[in-house]
């Protein structure tokens, strides 16, 4: 029966270390928080990087999760979930152990200075857009759903390849 709390997507990437071993264990740290459930994991991607391009390719899923915490306590937690699997910032869009970023929250639409849902740039990015179509058919953004933003894009799912079919 649905619980009636919001659902919210994550977007998970790892390109340093053994990825896959950083996404299962910050998928991990997600579930065995008393006000976070793991509802659904998409199958996991190997991308090429976008943004800063010369570094290694990406392993990206995406998760759906229920929770009854606030937007930005669960920044606060997916950003604990971050530091304790080594991430470290140096260049920006660079390469990292594990980044969590927040997609989608329920319907919320924030834009604080800590804190921007829908997130800015998922809808333009494929590594994003082709895991969570997999989790949801719904509208999600500006009248359209994942697969038609996927389909809207110049490059298609170029660049973005099934990796493994579950962690
Ligand atoms: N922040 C604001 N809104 C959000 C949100 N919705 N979710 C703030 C998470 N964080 C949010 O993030 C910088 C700041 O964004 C945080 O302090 C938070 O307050 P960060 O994780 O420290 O740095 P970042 O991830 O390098 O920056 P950013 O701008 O989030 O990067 P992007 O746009 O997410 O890009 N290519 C492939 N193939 N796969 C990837 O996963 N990821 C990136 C990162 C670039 N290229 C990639 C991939
Ligand atoms: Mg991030």
């Amino acid at each position: 029966m649905w619980s009636g709390l919001p659902i919210a997507y994550l977007s998970l990437g790892s390109n340093l270390g053994d990825r896959e071993d950083y996404l299962r264990q910050a998928i991990a740290k997600l579930s065995a928080h008393c006000e976070i459930k793991v509802l659904n994991t998409s199958a996991v991607y190997q991308t090429e990087a976008v943004g800063y391009e010369e570094q290694a390719d990406f392993l990206n899923l995406v998760v759906e999760i229920e929770s009854s915490l606030k937007p930005i306590e669960l920044l606060d937690f997916t950003q604990e979930i971050e530091n304790q699997l080594d991430r470290t910032r140096e260049i920006r869009w660079g390469p990292r152990t594990i980044d969590i970023d927040i997609i989608l929250f329920g319907q919320e639409e924030i834009n604080s200075p800590r804190l921007t849902i829908p997130h800015p740039r998922f809808h333009k990015r494929a590594f994003v857009l082709v895991p969570l179509a997999e989790l949801t058919k719904e509208v999600i953004y500006q009248g359209w759903t994942a697969a038609e933003l996927l389909a809207g894009l110049e490059a298609g799912d170029q660049g973005v390849e099934e990796y493994k079919n579950s962690l």
